[in-house]
């Protein structure tokens, strides 16, 4: 309480803070014209799946239309995201690649 007639005193939390930093998701967009063949490739490139795990992950992109690929801190997920649309723009392909918070 601040000593005055009504009660305005601040509710303070005690509760040890532990401060996690923010988790960004990596997300692989579909598109007509980007081979299954280079999709499967990125993913066992950039992120370091089995050649079974990323055609899976391929195929989920491929018939949703976008998959997670990955979770990752802000500076780690910015590196895949220039990993990836660098990777694509070199090949002449317009896989689309992004972040999000998550
Ligand atoms: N839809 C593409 C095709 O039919 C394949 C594809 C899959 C493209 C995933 C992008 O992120 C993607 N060739």
């Amino acid at each position: 309480d601040d000593g005055g007639g009504s009660d305005t005193s601040v509710v303070t939390d005690t509760r040890p803070k532990t401060k996690r930093p923010p988790l960004y998701k990596v997300l692989l967009l579909n598109d007509d014209y980007t081979p299954m063949e280079f999709v499967v490739a990125v993913l066992e490139r950039f992120f370091g799946m089995s050649h079974a795990q990323a055609f899976e992950i391929m195929l989920t992109v491929h018939k949703k239309g976008v998959a997670v690929v990955g979770v990752f801190s802000h500076e780690i997920a910015e590196t895949k995201v220039a990993q990836v649309m660098d990777f694509a723009r070199r090949h002449q392909h317009p896989l689309q690649c992004t972040m999000e918070k998550e």
